[in-house]
C-alpha cells in the first residue's frame, strides 16, 4: 500500500525530462524499483536558507543562519553581515569551481610535458600549426625551432599559469587591451591559479576579509584564474595533443547503444583516457575476444563533457547529458561505465548495481566507494583500458537481464572550434571575425549568445536549454554552445544547418549562405574559453568597440548546477559578458552583495549577472542587453534596414 501511494504521488516523466529516452528509463525504473536523481531532485526539499546562501558554517561558533526575509536584521555570532557571509560563500564556490578547472588543465600541461620529455609514449602532438600558433600568441619566437623546442617553451611558459607569484597570467595577453586595463586598474589581474585559489581561501576564513566589495575583487581574479587559466590551458593543450576540432557528423541520444555489441561508456573530463580508450577498442585482439562472446563488436560512447570533447574531435557518438548518466544504466545494455573526474553522481554505484554494471573508476582523485577502481596512467594506458576492455567483454557474455535500448538517437554537426568558425566566416585565405562583425554591423545577426551548462533534476531536463536556444535564434542571434547544454540542444535536431529556418529571416541567411547550423556546438565545458577567444577576436576585428563588455553578447547557464558552473558564469561577468542563470541563484535580492553582482559590476566596466528561470523571459533579458549594446554601438537603425529590406526583397520575390 504505501508503495502504492508514493507512486501515486510520483510526478510524471514528461515532467521530469523533456528527453524521452530519459522518460523511458525513468519509467523503467520505477517499475524495476530503481530510484533515480531525477526522482531524488524532485523529492529532495533543499534548505530553503542555504538556497539562498544566508547561512556561514565557516567557523563553530554556528553555524549562523540569517534570516532571508529580513536580511539586515540579524548578524552572525562574530558580527558577520548578510553581505559578508554571502560574499564568503559565492568567493568559496568559485574557488572550488576554479580548482577543478585548474587541477585539470594542470593535469593536461603534465601530459604535455610527458610527451616532450619522451616519458609518455601513447600520445603525441597532433597539431603542430596551433603549438605554433600559440606559442606565437603568447610572444615564443617559433622560427626556426623544432616542434619540441616550441613544445617546450609554450610549456614552461603556461606552468606559470598555476605557479605565478605575481605578474600576470600567460593567456590573459590574449583578451582585448582594454579588458585587460580595467583589471588591471581593478587590481584583479589573476596571478597564479594556486595562488588565487589559496587567498580565496584565506581571505574567506573567519575574521579575516569581511567588506564584501573587496571580497569581490579576489572573487573576481580567482574566477579569471579559470577562464583565462586553468581551463584555457586545458583546451588549448588538448587541441595540441589531440587535434582542433572542425565539424564532424555525430550521433547523439541513448540510441547509440547496440544491444549485439559490448557496450562501454566514457563520462566525465580528462580526454587522456577516453582517448587511450579510443586506441584500445579497436585492437583486433578485443574485437576477436568480444566476437567470441557472441558479441559483433565493441561500442564506445561518450557522456558528459569528455563525450563532447571526443565527439567533436573524433566524431565518437554521446549517448546523453548529465540529466542521463544514471538513467542510460537502466538500459541492461552498459557493459561497463567508464568515469574519471567531476561530475560523477556516487549515485551511479547503487544503479549500476542493481543492472549488473561494471562501474570503474580511473582516477585517483576520484574514486567512489562500492566501484572497482582500475588506475589510469598516461606512461602505461593500454594497462587501464585493457583491464576495463576484459571486464566489460566478460560482463557481455553474462548478460543475464532484459535488454531495453530506447530508439531515439539524433546527427549533428559537433566541432567548431574558434579557429573553425574564423575559417568558415573568413574563408581560407582571409580567415577573420570580420565577416561576423559586418554580418552583426548591417543587422543580419543581431548578436551572439554562449549557452552553455548543466542540467538540473530541480527543473524539467533539457527544456530551459532548448526554449531558450529556439527563442534565441527565432531573433537571430547566434547561438554558441558547449557541455551539457550542447547535448540537450543536439537530441532536440538543432545542430544541424537543415535547423536554419527555425532561425529568423537575418541569420537564417546566414546560416544558409555558409551552410553552418544557427547553432554551434563548441565542445566541453572547459572548451567555454573558445567563447572567450572567439569575443576577444570580434573585437579585434574591429567595428563593435574596444573591450569584449562593449560587444552586442550575452550567455547563459539555464539549467546549472556545480560550483563550476560558478565559475564560469563569474569569469564570463569579469570578461565583460552579460550572464544570466536559470534555476535560481544563491543570493537574496534585497542586499547590497546582491546589487553589486547584478548592476554595481556593470558600472565598473565589467558585465553582470542575471537571473530567471523561464526560459522566455531569459531570452528577453539577454536580446534586451543585446540591444542595448547595439544602440551603444550606433548600429541599431542598421538592423531595422537590413530587416525591412529583406521582408520587401521577399514581397517583391512572390
Ligand atoms: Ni560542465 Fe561537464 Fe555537464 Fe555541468 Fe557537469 S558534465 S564540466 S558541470 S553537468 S555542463
Amino acid at each position: 500500500m504505501g508503495k502504492e501511494n508514493s507512486e501515486k504521488k510520483m510526478v510524471s516523466v514528461e515532467d521530469r525530462t523533456m528527453c524521452e529516452a530519459t522518460q523511458q528509463m525513468l519509467t523503467k525504473a520505477r517499475r524495476d524499483g530503481v530510484k533515480l536523481d531525477l526522482d531524488r531532485g524532485y523529492e529532495m526539499k533543499p534548505c530553503p536558507i542555504g538556497a539562498e546562501s544566508a547561512c556561514c558554517k565557516h567557523c563553530y561558533m554556528g553555524p549562523c543562519r540569517l534570516n532571508p526575509r529580513d536580511p539586515y536584521k540579524k548578524v552572525g555570532v562574530c558580527g558577520a553581515t548578510i553581505d559578508t557571509i554571502m560574499a564568503r560563500n559565492f568567493g568559496r564556490n568559485v574557488a572550488a569551481g576554479s580548482a577543478s578547472h585548474n587541477d585539470h588543465g594542470r593535469h593536461i600541461l603534465e601530459l604535455f610535458r610527458g610527451i616532450i620529455d619522451g616519458k609518455v609514449k601513447d600520445f603525441t602532438i597532433e597539431d603542430t600549426l596551433k603549438l605554433e600558433r600559440v606559442g606565437k600568441s603568447l610572444g615564443i619566437d617559433v622560427e626556426g625551432k623544432e616542434v619540441l623546442e616550441v613544445a617546450k617553451e609554450l610549456c614552461d611558459e603556461l606552468e606559470k599559469t598555476f605557479s605565478n607569484v605575481d605578474g600576470e597570467m600567460p593567456f590573459t595577453k590574449l583578451a582585448p587591451e582594454a579588458t585587460r586595463e580595467l583589471w588591471r586598474k581593478d587590481g584583479v589581474m589573476p596571478r597564479g591559479a594556486m595562488l588565487e585559489i589559496m587567498e580565496m581561501m584565506s581571505r574567506t576564513h573567519i575574521g579575516c576579509d569581511q567588506d564584501y566589495d573587496n571580497l569581490m575583487k579576489q572573487i573576481t581574479r580567482t574566477a579569471l584564474a579559470d577562464g583565462w587559466g586553468g581551463s584555457m590551458v586545458a583546451t588549448e593543450l588538448s587541441d595540441i595533443m589531440f587535434g582542433t576540432p572542425s565539424p564532424t557528423l555525430a550521433d547523439v541520444n541513448m540510441g547509440v547503444l547496440k544491444e549485439d555489441h559490448v557496450n562501454i561508456i566514457v563520462h566525465g573530463h580528462e580526454p587522456a583516457m577516453f582517448e587511450g580508450m579510443l586506441a584500445a577498442v579497436n585492437d583486433s585482439f578485443f574485437i576477436e575476444e568480444a566476437k567470441a562472446k557472441g558479441a559483433k563488436g565493441i561500442n564506445l560512447v561518450g557522456m558528459c563533457c569528455s563525450g563532447a570533447e571526443m565527439m567533436s574531435r573524433h566524431g565518437v557518438p554521446h549517448a546523453g547529458n548529465f540529466g542521463s548518466t544514471e538513467a542510460i544504466i537502466v538500459t541492461g545494455a552498459v557493459d561497463a561505465m567508464v568515469v574519471d573526474i567531476q561530475c560523477i553522481k556516487q549515485g551511479l554505484a547503487e544503479v549500476a548495481k542493481c543492472y549488473d554494471t561494471h562501474l570503474i573508476t580511473t582516477n585517483p582523485r576520484a574514486k567512489i566507494e562500492g566501484a572497482t577502481h582500475v588506475e589510469f596512467d598516461e606512461i602505461d594506458p593500454r594497462k587501464c583500458t585493457d583491464e576495463i576492455l576484459s571486464k566489460a567483454i566478460a560482463r557481455y557474455g553474462t548478460r543475464s537481464m532484459p535488454i531495453e535500448i530506447p530508439k531515439k538517437i539524433q546527427a549533428g554537426v559537433h566541432g567548431f572550434s574558434h579557429e573553425y568558425i574564423e575559417y568558415m566566416l573568413g574563408g581560407t585565405f582571409r580567415g577573420s571575425y570580420s565577416p561576423l562583425n559586418d554580418n552583426i554591423i548591417n543587422g543580419r545577426i543581431r548578436g551572439v549568445a554562449g549557452v552553455v551548462g548543466c542540467t538540473n533534476p530541480k527543473v524539467k531536463q533539457d527544456s530551459v536549454h532548448v526554449a531558450l536556444v529556439k527563442e534565441l535564434i527565432r531573433n537571430d542571434v547566434l547561438v554558441l554552445q558547449t557541455g551539457c547544454s550542447q547535448i540537450a540542444l543536439a537530441k532536440a535536431g538543432l545542430l544541424v544547418p537543415e535547423a536554419a529556418p527555425l532561425a529568423g529571416p537575418g541569420l537564417a541567411e546566414v546560416c544558409e549562405t555558409v551552410g553552418m547550423p544557427p547553432v554551434l556546438g563548441l565542445g566541453s565545458c572547459v572548451d567555454n574559453t573558445r567563447i572567450l577567444i572567439a569575443a576577444s577576436a570580434m573585437v579585434k576585428a574591429g567595428g563593435l568597440g574596444n573591450s569584449i563588455a562593449d560587444l552586442p553578447v550575452a550567455g547563459c547557464a539555464p539549467e546549472w548546477m556545480s560550483e563550476k558552473a560558478l565559475a564560469i558564469g563569474h569569469y564570463f561577468v569579469a570578461s565583460g559578458v552579460y550572464t544570466v542563470f536559470g534555476v535560481g541563484f544563491p543570493t537574496i535580492k534585497e542586499t547590497k552583495f546582491h546589487d553589486l553582482m547584478f548592476n554595481g559590476l556593470e558600472k565598473k566596466g565589467y558585465g553582470k549577472w542575471g537571473m530567471a528561470s523561464d526560459p522566455i523571459e531569459i531570452a528577453r533579458m539577454m536580446i534586451a542587453h543585446i540591444d542595448k549594446k547595439r544602440k551603444q554601438l550606433g548600429i541599431d537603425k542598421a538592423r531595422e534596414r537590413t530587416l525591412v529590406d529583406m521582408s520587401d526583397r521577399r514581397e517583391l520575390a512572390s
